[in-house]
Formats: structure tokens, sequence, C-alpha cells
């Protein structure tokens, strides 16, 4: 963890060439068991395992999926560490956008999940654990450098061109998958990071200012994105040289040396590399390097291929509706986004707004057109055309109230289209929601 980085990186001189060789070296069976505060059965879906790291703002669990079997890592983030009043719309709403990050070198999130004490972030596992605490054992060479170091790149500007800035890039954010690749974690948890109280242990244990831009300490305004090149600079120089640039047993000491800017590289830095890490080590946010330039760079660009990113139009994971025991409602206040149906858009018809709904279903369509049937005529509403794979209902008087479209996306799955007038929004979600909800494809 940050401790050892700090302490440790200098000392060590084994050459890692290959990514096969730090893999070799995972040890899972080390790890800690949970401590006695967790409950193993969580919301009766996961079973919390081993204790997998501790991070910025939580701690993260192996667990697994009870259904599926899968391995999953669930951030534990305990309530009374977030400001008084809760996450604000505007966290809620990173984190919404940080739910349709899709990305090879991002870890995916699946879900949220919160009892009264406590918020689950369920995400991808990865597999390989923190890339750093490979590292430990000796510098990467150039060429494992440079792949590392264009992964992260490709994850950072992936995220940074649809808004979302990390602001906490360091090494217990970067992990491996079972390939051996770079996996992201915590992109978009930086504004909940702002919301943790700051008397929190959290910050003091695991916090480590050796990756923070200049123009943080410096404290006035700065920018996202310049904020993460700056951090990329400092993994980079540690994934060469195997220690930190700026670094030192006093943290005022090593605040000045960041302030100032002043580093040396090891002899064995081939002069494009130097020049690049001069470039993203630059203390002025204004001249430092963008994410373009970076990747146009020429010692980046040796057998760089661009990830070429699908935009998922449909959220295929998690519906955590409402549980029986009254805990789950208090969870979904908090995380409202947490819905399947995610895709709403607002189109301008003839008769006002018709708000649009989608989702990914398991279902037959016959399933699901049959339950809106069902709940149309509990109501005492009109089914005004129905196919096997559509139905239009209407209120008493004849007037629109939601159209239903179910059309096949593979063999297993559909896609569920759901159309209402913006005045009758609520009868859609207080009457037909809560019972196609279970309808939605958890993944
Ligand atoms: C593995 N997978 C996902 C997240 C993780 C966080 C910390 C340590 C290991 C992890």
């Amino acid at each position: 963890m940050p401790e050892i980085i700090l302490n440790n990186y200098g000392g060590s001189t084994s050459l890692l060439s290959t990514a096969a060789a730090i893999y070799a070296e995972l040890t899972p069976a080390e790890l800690p068991p949970p401590e006695d505060d967790v409950n193993s059965n969580l919301f009766d879906k996961y079973e919390l395992g081993q204790l997998l790291g501790c991070g910025a703002f939580g701690k993260v669990y192996h667990a697994r999926d009870f259904r599926t079997a899968q391995s999953v890592a669930i951030k534990v983030v305990s309530k009374q560490k977030i400001l008084k009043g809760g996450l604000t719309g505007h966290v809620k709403r990173e984190i919404s956008i940080m739910r349709q990050l899709r990305h090879p070198h991002i870890v995916r999130q699946h879900e949220i999940l919160a009892t009264k004490k406590k918020i689950y972030f369920v995400l991808e596992f990865a597999k390989g654990g923190e890339l750093f605490a490979k590292l430990a054992k000796g510098r990467f060479s150039e060429d494992l450098s440079r792949r590392y170091f264009q992964q992260l790149i490709s994850a950072v500007g992936y995220c940074h061109s649809r808004g979302v800035y990390h602001r906490d890039l360091k090494p217990e954010n970067l992990l491996l998958d079972e390939n051996w690749d770079l996996k992201v974690t915590d992109f978009g948890l930086s504004a909940v990071r702002d919301q943790i109280r700051p008397d929190g242990l959290l910050h003091t244990l695991c916090g480590t200012p050796a990756y923070v831009a200049p123009e943080i300490l410096g404290k006035k305004g700065y920018d996202g994105a310049k904020v993460d090149i700056w951090s990329c600079g400092i993994i980079l120089f540690v994934f060469n040289a195997g220690y930190l640039p700026f670094n030192d047993t006093n943290l005022m000491t090593m605040y000045r040396k960041i302030y100032k800017g002043e580093f040396r590289c090891p002899k064995w830095t081939s002069p494009e590399l130097k020049r690049l890490l001069t470039r993203l080590l630059d203390i002025n946010p204004v001249t430092r390097i963008t994410i373009e330039e970076i990747k146009n760079d020429p010692w980046f660009q040796t057998g760089y291929q661009e990830v070429i990113s699908v935009n998922h139009p449909f959220e295929f994971k998690s519906w955590s509706g409402p549980g029986s025991n009254g805990e789950f409602l208090n969870a979904f206040d908090i995380i409202s986004y947490s819905s399947g149906f995610n895709l709403s858009s607002l189109v301008k018809g003839n008769g006002g707004f018709i708000i649009k709904e989608q989702f990914v279903s398991r279902e037959t369509p016959e399933k699901i057109i049959g339950k809106i049937e069902e709940v149309a005529e509990v109501e005492g509403m009109t089914v005004a055309e129905r196919s096997g794979a559509s139905v239009k209902v209407e209120g008493q008087n004849g007037n629109f109230v939601v159209m239903v479209v179910v059309n096949r996306l593979t063999e297993e799955l559909v896609i569920v289209e759901i159309e209402k007038k913006e005045n009758d929004g609520e009868i859609w979600k207080k009457k037909f929601k809560p019972e196609i909800s279970r309808f939605v494809y958890q993944g």
C-alpha cells in the first residue's frame, strides 16, 4: 500500500520484464480474512470474502455472486464517513456517469447497494490485484512501462472525453486483470471522495501526496484533466525508475519538491522517454502536455493501438429494487440512479412530450406484454392495440397512457421500449414500473 510504495521502491533492483512474471507472484491466500463488522452474506446476493485492500474511502472485499458464482470486488463505504446530508445530487449524478463508463482498462461498476449504515459499490473483480504490489519487486522494462502507460492513458483519455476526472490516480487504483492487463479503479468516485469527512482515519492512513499535482498543493483552482496527467507522469516515472520522482520521509520536504518540480531520471531512461516525462511533469498545468499530445508522442506511439470504445446503448446491470424488510428502501432513496431503466429521453410529439425508457430483459415478449395487460386490467384501463410484441394502453376516456414495444436483441435478450406522455409518468411509475422491474436483465 502507499506506505510500502513510498519506502521500498528505491531499494529493489530485480527487473521484471514480462507481465507474466508479475502475475506469477500473485498470492491471494496471503490476504487477511474479512473483519467481523462485515456480514458475510450481503443482501442474499453476494458472499463476502477476503479483504482485498484499503482504498481512499473504504475497504474492498472479494465477494461471490450467489447466482452466477462470479467473483466481484465490493467497496464498502461507511455512511458515517460521508458528510452530513448524505450524497448530493451532484455526487449521485457523477456516480451515474461512472456506471456508464465501459472501457477495457477501467474497472466496471456493476451496481450499488446500501443499508442504513453502509454503501456497497459492487465492482468488476481484477484478479491480478494491485499492479504496484508487483512493481515493488523491481522496476519495469521500458517496453512494459510503455504498455501499461498506454493502457492507462487510453482509460484516462476515454474518461476525460466524457467529462469524468479521477483526481486521485495512484498505485492502489491500478489493478491487473487475469490477462495481466491494466484496470483503473475509482474513476468517477472523486465526487464521493469530496464528501468523505476529512476527520476519517482513511485519509491519514491511506493517503499519499506523492502523486498529487503541484497546483492542488497550491490550493488554487485546478483543471481535473491536467491533474490526472500529472499523476500519470508520476506513475510512468515509477514504472521506469522503480522509485518516486519527488520523495522524502518528511512530508513538508516532499511537498516542496513537488512544488518545485525538479526531478532526475535514472541513467537507463531513453532520451525519448525523458522528453515525455518532462512534458508530463511540467509544474505549469497550462503548458503541461495534453492527452492528445501524449497520444502523438513518438515514445508513446510505439506499438500503440487505440481502443475503439463501443458505447453500449443499454444498461445490462442491476436493478436493486426495494426489498421486503424495508432496509433497501433507504438504499433506494440514496442511490436513486441504480435503475435499470437508464435510457430515458424526451421526444416532442403532437400532444406534448413523450418520455421514452428502455431496458433489456431475458423474458419473452409475451410475458412482458402479458404483464402490462394484467396491470391495465386491474387498474381499469383499456388495451387499445395489442400484438405479440407491443401493447398500447389507454385510460378510461381513451387518453393515451403507455405504449410498450418489445424487440428481440439476441436469442436470449429483448429490448423493452416504453413510451408515455409526460403527464402520465406517475401512472407508469406507480402502477406499471413496479410490476415489470423484476424483468430487467441483471447481467
Ligand atoms: C480487485 N478487483 C477490484 C477492485 C480491487 C480493489 C482493491 C484491490 C483489489 C481489487
